[in-house]
């Protein structure tokens, strides 16, 4: 057999067109599903879509590691079942933890909360309401060591996800492991520490590029010396996807970024082979089932040949190793128990592209964080499909479909050629400076979000299939006050038995070696930490020298417009609007505000930019503000409607602030509405504190708009 079409297969080719043809009453090529990639998915494959193809005879554990990165895969050891969590104090995420290991668990991944995230410790008055909300609340050494306490560092691999504060969080889990008697060379896990794609996505950076490069090769640095079982970093187009982008511009954007991570390392004088088989990755699988299995696939193709412009002398150094997360963005608040199923493909997809360790969400992913009910269910998704469907026994067992070899190639060769656009821009710091790769993303989410709501792209529950009648289901709750309390009671108590001046000295110290170039900041940082300065000090410290980064929010436009213009309900959205900005004598003016440091701009960029299509004059307000800072410029800019996106749990402490903040300054006037992850439980609450009307997660925005419409219409009619 040849992998050329012989004549037979060419004639038979022929017959099945004819064939199809008469089935379908039409051209086949009516079938072609032009997906957001670019890549146009034909509704037969077959032996003649090799041709050409580079990798297929490449095998398991061999160069370019396209088959996976281990030769025998998890038929020698299966991936990790690594499920991310935290939340509330180190206290409870640690019970939460030692459960779940002892229910089949293998690997740890801690979930910060976004005060730690962003550098400011649980008393700071910034971040009231988002102490122990999305994760779990570290503010120094002693609240790592509970964290982690009864759980053997030497032996557990412990995975971070912390990019912002990385300093003083690898610092505090250095310091937390020596206390346990277990050396930082004995230390495994991985720290996230990817901050290329905090700039572009999620937001929880602190300090501007330049710095936080520097702080990023410094790591490398030191993990490369002192802890070779450490990864220093997982390159991360996990949210990249989750803000919208395609595969494609999530492969493209994450191996660049792992690009000139490698670069800034080589700057610091590194060998390549000292570090580079200690860089991990981490994607985002969601429900396009084959193109994301061909997607790691593809990755790991992509990541050697580029590795191999470094020309390593190990072949470690060239291998693509990664976690996947299913998606969090495909799961739906409406008819939840649906996304046990949608995570059940996604994991299969991710196991079948071959990751080395896996998160699997729970099904109320869109409503609040996991109960130990919902995270069982997740957890046991990976259980039964390594122990009962068979699954681990063959490596890499889609190779050689005609369909999957055929997109792995596809998506490497659309992706590479994005990378070359990256490359001809100078790399992806300079990229992501020009805010190209953001724009781009913000685009694919707003046309996916217009071909959501117009039912082209079709979710069952929500625009298909709904329920009349949806139950509640029991959802986690956290009393975020309470966790406030505590862990400023340890804070302080913390502080009372430390020795000021040595966290003065070593803190000026640390100080001093980020204003200098010269030395290493995490090596600087063990010894504050050591000596308890907190994460808030810490971070703080490194503000003197390097600053803080604040972004300018922009608003991508004409997408959502363009993909409704001929809709009748659109046009008629649009006409009311005019009928409304004429008696008002201008266009009625939204901000989308986000309070606290809830940086999942996702949801606020999709409706600013809608609204702006409709005719709304749309003011973006910039990220982390307090309730005092939204409502001051609110009234400043005379705004008829502050609309909240809240993802991060925050909304019940943080909207009756904005609300009484907007009184207290005359500006009771502006309706408030708030939209995001918002639990049905909550509405009333909210309703009760003067919010307008609540969006939760699946509203259409045309509905969003239409009520925003009745409210001011209603506020007029009243007036
Ligand atoms: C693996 N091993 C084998 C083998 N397979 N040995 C023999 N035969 C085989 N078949 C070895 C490996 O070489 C390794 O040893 C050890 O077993 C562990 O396997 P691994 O494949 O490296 O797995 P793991 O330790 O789990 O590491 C996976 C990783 C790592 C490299 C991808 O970086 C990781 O765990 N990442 C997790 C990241 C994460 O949890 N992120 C959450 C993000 S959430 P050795 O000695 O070679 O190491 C998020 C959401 C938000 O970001 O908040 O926004
Ligand atoms: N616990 C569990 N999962 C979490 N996620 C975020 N924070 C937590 C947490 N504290 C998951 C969600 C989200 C993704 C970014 O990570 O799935 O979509």
């Amino acid at each position: 057999m040849t992998d050329k079409p012989t004549p037979e297969t060419k004639s038979s080719l022929d017959a099945w067109r004819a064939l199809a043809e008469r089935e379908l009453k039409a051209s086949p090529d009516t079938l072609v599903w032009h997906t957001p990639e670019g890549i146009d998915v034909k509704p037969l494959y077959t032996r003649d879509d090799l041709a050409g193809i580079g990798h297929l005879d490449t095998l398991p554990g061999i160069e370019p590691f396209l088959r996976g990165p281990r030769a025998t895969m998890y038929a020698g050891r299966p991936w990790t079942i690594r499920q991310y969590a935290g939340f509330s104090t180190a206290e409870e995420s640690n019970a939460f933890y030692r459960k779940a290991l002892a229910a089949g668990q293998k690997g740890l991944s801690v979930a910060f909360d976004l005060a730690t995230h962003r550098g400011y410790d649980s008393d700071h008055p910034r971040v009231v309401g988002d102490v122990g909300k999305a994760g779990v609340a570290i503010d120094s050494v002693e609240d790592m060591k509970i964290l982690f306490d009864g759980i053997p560092l030497d032996q557990m691999s412990v995975s971070m996800t912390m990019n912002g504060a990385v300093i003083p969080i690898l610092a505090n889990f250095i310091v937390a492991g020596e206390e346990q008697h277990v050396s930082r060379a004995a230390l495994s896990g991985t720290i996230q520490n990817d901050i290329l794609k905090e700039f572009m996505v999620r937001n929880t950076y602190i300090y501007p590029p330049e710095p936080s490069m520097r702080i990023v090769a410094d790591i490398i640095e030191y993990t490369a010396r002192e802890m070779p079982k450490f990864n220093s970093i997982s390159i991360s187009g996990y949210h990249m996807q989750e803000a919208g982008a395609t595969l494609v511009q999530e492969l493209a954007f994450t191996l660049a970024d792992g690009r000139e991570y490698v670069r800034a390392a080589l700057r610091k004088g590194l060998d390549v082979d000292a570090f580079a088989g200690r860089l991990s990755f981490f994607f985002a699988i969601g429900m396009n089932f084959f193109m994301e299995a061909a997607k790691l696939r593809a990755a790991r193709l992509l990541w050697s040949r580029i590795m191999t412009e470094f020309a390593p002398k190990k072949a470690s150094s060239l291998m693509l190793r990664t976690h996947c997360q299913t998606s969090g963005v495909s799961l739906q608040e409406q008819d939840p128990y649906n996304n046990i199923v949608r995570t059940a493909y996604e994991a299969l997809a991710a196991v079948l592209g071959g990751t080395q360790s896996l998160h699997t969400n729970s099904f109320d992913e869109a409503i609040a964080l996991p109960t130990e009910f919902s995270s069982r269910i997740a957890r046991n998704t990976q259980l039964i499909l390594e122990h009962e469907t068979g699954i681990s026994h063959v490596v890499d067992p889609l190779a050689g479909s005609y369909y999957v070899e055929s997109l792995t190639n596809d998506l490497a060769e659309k992706a590479w050629a994005l990378i070359g656009e990256v490359e001809a821009m100078g790399g992806m710091t300079k990229a992501v400076a020009s805010g190209l790769p953001k724009r781009m993303i913000e685009e694919a989410a707003a046309r996916r979000q217009a071909a959501v709501d117009r039912g082209e792209e079709v979710i069952v529950g929500v625009n298909r299939y709904r329920l009349e009648q949806e139950d509640p289901i029991d959802i986690l709750d956290i009393d975020n006050a309470a966790v406030r309390q505590s862990q400023i009671a340890r804070l302080e108590r913390t502080k009372r038995q430390r020795d000021p001046d040595r966290v003065a000295a070593t803190l000026a110290q640390l100080e001093a070696v980020a204003r200098s170039g010269e030395g290493n900041i995490l090596e600087a940082a063990v010894e504050a930490a050591r000596a308890r300065a907190t994460v808030g000090e810490i971070s703080d410290a490194m503000r003197r020298a390097f600053g803080d980064y604040v972004a300018v929010p922009e608003v991508v436009g004409d997408i959502y417009g363009r993909a409704y213009h001929d809709e009748p309900e659109y046009q008629a959205l649009v006409s009311r609007l005019d009928g409304l900005s004429a008696s008002l004598g201008g266009r009625p003016k939204v901000m989308v505000a986000k309070l606290g440091q809830d940086g999942h701009d996702r949801g606020a960029k999709i409706i600013a930019s809608a609204f702006g299509d409709i005719g709304f004059e749309v003011l973006a307000g910039p990220l982390f503000q307090t309730p005092e800072e939204a409502a001051d410029m609110a009234i400043a800019a005379k705004v008829n409607v502050l609309g909240v996106s809240s993802l991060a749990a925050g909304h019940k402490t943080l909207l009756p602030q904005l609300v009484a903040a907007l009184k207290a300054r005359g500006g009771e006037d502006i309706i408030v509405v708030c939209g995001g992850v918002v639990p049905r439980q909550d509405y009333q609450f909210l309703l009760d504190h003067g919010v307008a009307a609540v969006f939760g997660p699946g509203t259409p925005v045309l509905d969003a708009a239409r009520s925003v419409l009745d409210l001011m219409e209603g506020r007029r009619r009243n007036a």
